[in-house]
């Protein structure tokens, strides 16, 4: 992947755990490189293409003086989230903070850490069947959207379903949405339950009526065995309330342990759905 790079960004501001540090500041030094395809921008010879390195270098600034922190880690993970959040463009981070005058009472040349974060693609499926239940899932949306790590890039046509599974009860109004995310696998589905929680979801009966239920489907490829999220949903393929939608966000998009695509396993689905009635 392209990539931008600036090092050595000299930055004088106020962190570190000790007192005196955040009394009498010191120079930080901040390297980057952001990842995004720079392939137009070169061709075209155009900066709109692109991104400027003397606004990140701005952003970056920006971020160092508005607040005082103890740790490096947290201005490597603020200027990193700091500046996937600003530019579009920008598909991953790796940035260095370093600390040249860090009280180590010892010679060295300079303290630093170094972290990479990347915007993940995850498809989530949303549906509720109790009360104003389109209302609910857009309302759901919006929350993800300004959660400030995580974005609905698009969303399917919500449609009434019938509820499958545990069948008597009302039915449901079910879709899916692409999100982009900085939130692990772990940290996204925690965040889903918590929105969940929001809307004062009842976890009474299993497969049952419920306010509105957020369901990982797909987080990047990743196939996991962790048992607090298994990736892919592992009944995502049985369910065409899950897969119609979907098809219509990646009909292409293949599976990464049943190695088919999406509008195959749908076709599939409805084989089977016309060969048992
Ligand atoms: N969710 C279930 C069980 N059954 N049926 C429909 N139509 N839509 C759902 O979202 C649904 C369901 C468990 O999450
Ligand atoms: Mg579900
Ligand atoms: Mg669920």
């Amino acid at each position: 992947m392209d990539y931008i790079s600036v090092v050595d960004l000299e930055v004088y501001a106020f962190h570190g755990v000790l007192e005196e540090e955040k009394k009498q500041g010191q120079t930080f030094l901040i390297s980057f490189d952001a990842y995004l395809d720079l392939e137009t921008a070169g061709a075209e010879d155009d900066l709109g293409l692109s991104v400027s390195y003397a606004s990140m270098c701005y952003t970056i600034e920006d971020y160092f003086k508005s607040e005082k922190y103890n740790l490096i880690e947290t201005l490597a993970e603020g200027v990193a989230k700091s500046l996937l959040t600003t530019y579009d463009l920008i598909r991953g981070i790796k940035v260095t903070v370093k600390k040249p005058h860090a009280p180590i009472g010892r010679p060295f040349k300079c303290a630093s850490v170094t972290v990479e974060r990347y915007w993940h693609e995850a498809y989530i499926a949303i549906g509720s069947n109790m009360g104003k239940r389109e209302e609910i899932l857009l309302q759901a949306i919006e929350a993800i959207n300004v959660s400030g790590h995580s974005l609905v890039e698009k969303v399917s046509e919500l449609r009434e379903t019938k509820p499958w599974g545990y069948i008597d009860q009302e039915d449901f109004i079910n879709g899916v949405i692409r999100v982009k995310t900085l939130l692990s696998p772990r940290k996204l589905m925690e965040y889903l339950l918590d929105i969940e929680k929001t809307f004062k979801r009842e976890r009474e009966i299993h497969w049952g009526p419920r306010t509105l239920d957020l369901d990982l489907i797909f987080y990047d490829n990743l196939v996991t065995e962790d048992e607090k999220v298994v990736l892919p949903h592992p009944r995502m393929a049985q369910r065409r309330f899950v897969l119609k939608p979907l098809s219509e966000l990646a009909p292409f998009k293949v599976h990464p342990l049943l190695k088919k695509r999406v509008i195959d396993l749908l076709a599939e689905l409805e084989m089977n759905e016309v060969s048992h009635s």
